[in-house]
């Protein structure tokens, strides 16, 4: 039980205290936050700040969302964790939520995104042996470099990452790693009878934002349909509307009729994590057809936490609020705003070259080697200006707020964004 101290301790004390008794495997913006609500969070002393991370996105929501919190609470009361052993009165009826909002047969659940970028690999390598008949212990794994899927050891071992995979061998077999976004090389990859699966972020988040070519999610997917490869797409960090559609490749949900993602880019295999709790709890989600998800047996996978009654009602209201908040509709068009108020600064600032991004997924790149520390001195500047936001790596800045964000907020974040980079010192 943590002793609620009669003095509150500054954010001095509290970064003191987390490096005293805290692992080091972060290295935090030096702010410390102690309230959320939609687009703002709080520290400690009381300052006010727009979040332009989102952890990452799993705040697409809002931080606090009241709907949510409060089918959090109401369920906390009442029954939090039953275990897999026994049936639970939320499973069922957010299972067939879940198939129905991503138009898919099942859902397979978990808690975080590595975990079921996990079970998405051990799905695809089962089905390679009972239904593709590729020899048992033979199933390879088209990986494309740049990726980030989490911080397991079989999902390191499909990165190029140094600060991911360094010093954590040796690494999971079967596994090739091509570029991203060329589909020469994943032809290439595919030519290879063992490989059962391909898997890719749309939009790789940790490399920069960095977009693929128009058409490349399609065509990657044709050329895994023609050799009986599995399209596995990772949208833990794309999806649940933070691209402006529900998904940066296509559940053909037919969740809005404008939606520029055909049907055509649908994976066999969706992964979904982070927003799809709107924050407040770990949950994650796979999502296939039968013939991939009932490849696993009972008693082949699961989790202690998979599916427990908490997860099913913060992630059925999450995923109502998305539509009924018209988040993608909000997505798509701020983004828009934001890019446009973005290319003005690149026009005006030799200190950013270049904004690409899609929906409220965006980042600039500062005009500096990737090893420098401008991206982070210019993140520390815009938090003294009421703007949080972390580099990707030195010289590129993710921007992702909430998608309940206004056209003002937006506005009002931009011109923070605009002052700081024009007063930053020119290197
Ligand atoms: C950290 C990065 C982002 C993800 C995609 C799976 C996962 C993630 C596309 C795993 C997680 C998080 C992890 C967090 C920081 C953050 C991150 F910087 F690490 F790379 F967002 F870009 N697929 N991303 O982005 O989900 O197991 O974390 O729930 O590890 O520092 P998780």
């Amino acid at each position: 039980m943590i002793k609620e101290t009669n003095t509150k301790l500054s954010s001095v004390e509290l970064m003191k205290m987390e490096d005293k008794y805290g692992a080091h495997n972060y290295h935090p913006l030096p702010v410390v936050l102690a309230k959320g609500e939609g687009v703002y969070v709080w520290d400690v002393e009381g300052k006010k700040y727009f979040d332009f991370l989102s952890a990452y996105s799993a705040v697409n929501q809002g931080h606090c969302h009241p709907r949510i919190v409060d089918a959090l609470s109401k369920q906390a009361n009442t029954l939090t964790l039953t275990s897999r052993a026994f049936y639970n009165n939320r499973l069922g009826e957010y299972e067939k939520f879940m198939s129905e909002y991503f138009n898919y047969d099942k859902v397979l659940p978990m808690n975080t995104g590595v975990e079921a970028v996990e079970t998405a690999l051990k799905l695809c390598r089962k089905w390679a042996y009972e239904v593709k008949g590729i020899p048992n212990n033979e199933a390879k794994i088209v990986f494309v470099s740049g990726n980030f899927h989490g911080r397991t050891m079989a999902i390191i071992s499909g990165s190029v990452d140094p600060a991911s995979t360094k010093g954590f061998g040796p690494y999971m077999p079967g596994y090739i790693i091509i570029p991203y976004n060329d589909l020469e090389a994943l032809k290439e990859a595919l030519e290879d009878p063992t490989v059962a699966g391909f898997l890719v972020e749309p939009i790789q988040g940790e490399a920069g934002v960095v977009v693929p070519d128009e058409g490349y999610l399609s065509k990657a997917k044709a050329l895994c349909a023609s050799k009986k490869v599995l399209f596995i797409a990772d949208e833990v960090q794309t999806g649940i509307a933070r691209t402006g559609t529900l998904l940066a490749t296509c559940g053909n949900c037919n969740c809005q009729s404008h939606c520029e993602n055909k049907p055509e880019i649908k994976p066999d295999i969706l992964i979904l994590g982070k927003a799809l709790s709107g924050g407040v709890f770990p949950v994650s989600a796979v999502l296939a057809n039968d013939e991939i998800m009932l490849s696993i047996k009972p008693g082949e996978h699961g989790s202690t936490f998979g599916g427990n009654p908490l997860a099913c009602v913060v992630a059925v209201e999450a995923l109502n609020i998305v539509k009924e908040e018209a988040l993608m509709e909000n997505a798509m068009r701020l983004g828009k705003v934001f890019r446009k108020r973005m290319q003005d600064l690149v026009d005006k600032s030799d200190l950013v070259t270049l904004v690409r991004g899609k929906g409220l997924l965006n980042a600039i790149v500062i005009n500096d080697d990737e090893e420098s520390s401008t991206g982070w001195d210019i993140c520390v500047a815009l938090k003294e200006n009421g703007l949080l936001a972390k580099p990707t790596h030195g010289n590129i800045i993710r921007f992702a707020p909430p998608l309940v964000i206004t056209e003002e907020q937006i506005h009002a974040c931009c011109d923070i964004i605009e002052k700081t980079i024009l007063a930053f010192p020119a290197n």
